[in-house]
């Protein structure tokens, strides 16, 4: 049986929403904290967040030598980072801005081994971790090596059903910051406003139809939890900058007595 750090794909499968922290401090310490509060994966974010390339294999060994599956953003457009990111034990890796066919052939080329891509061989963390034999882990490694594509452009919206019908993108992940500055055509911050909501709830439906799964970045909490209830998977729960410039600005407040 696989390392609990590869379940995320059979959780997604078995319909269940996945709630991800979703980290850009290169800590490792902080990355083992979110993972034991009972998050189903965590996230690094390669694109936004603050790692280099030791900072990232240090959390995710970290992460996943406690059985917490592991899932990395890449930047835009770096697809080699994303088989990187499969080497050294994440079982997923998010694409941001995937914006056409062409994007998402190419998000697939690194992420899966033939005949769906052209991954390249170098598993060495992810043998290790998976206990799988090589020829295992060649057979295996598509089907818990997930491929998610950021729909966050109003292109992609546009060719969201054909990028949806590439062979090995696993499922779709609606970006609600980078939504709402494209929708308004760079005139709104409004990732929680009407026009993104009615983007998500399209590539909701258009996923469904397609098969796949569609996750989603939540804003805060209470987000992820109405997210989760119509129907999303793999849901951010804010993130470890928000959580943590709350907590600290909640309980400087509640020692001030405000
Ligand atoms: C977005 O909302 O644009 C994202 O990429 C989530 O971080
Ligand atoms: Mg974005």
């Amino acid at each position: 049986m696989i390392s609990s750090a590869y379940h995320v794909a059979a959780k997604i499968s078995s319909g269940s929403p996945v709630h991800v922290a979703w980290l850009g401090i290169a800590e490792p310490v902080l990355a083992d904290i979110f993972a034991r509060e009972g998050y189903d994966a965590i996230v690094f974010d390669g694109q936004h967040g603050l790692f280099d390339d030791n900072a990232m294999a240090r959390g995710f060994a970290t992460v996943s030598s406690i059985g917490v599956p592991v899932i990395g953003r890449i930047p835009v457009g770096n697809f080699a980072l994303a088989a990187r990111f499969l080497d050294l034990g994440a079982t997923g890796v998010i694409a941001p801005m995937i914006n056409s066919v062409e994007d998402a052939r190419q998000f697939v080329s690194f992420t899966k081994f033939p005949p769906l891509g052209e991954r390249s061989w170098g598993p060495a963390r992810a043998l290790a971790l998976t206990g799988l034999a090589p020829q295992e882990y060649l057979k295996q490694a598509n089907d818990f090596s997930l491929a998610i594509a950021m729909i966050e452009t109003r292109e992609a919206i546009a060719a969201v059903d054909d990028i949806l019908a590439v062979p090995g993108i696993d499922g779709v992940f609606v970006g609600p910051s980078d939504l709402s500055i494209t929708l308004s055509n760079g005139a709104a911050y409004d990732p929680m406003g009407a026009e993104v909501d009615s983007a998500f709830k399209h590539v909701l439906s258009r996923a469904k139809a397609a098969g796949k799964f569609c996750g989603a970045f939540a804003v805060s909490a209470a987000r992820a939890n109405e997210l989760a209830k119509q129907g999303f998977q793999l849901i951010t729960v804010s993130s470890d900058f928000v959580i943590i410039r709350e907590a600290a600005r909640t309980a400087l407040a509640t020692a001030r007595g405000k």
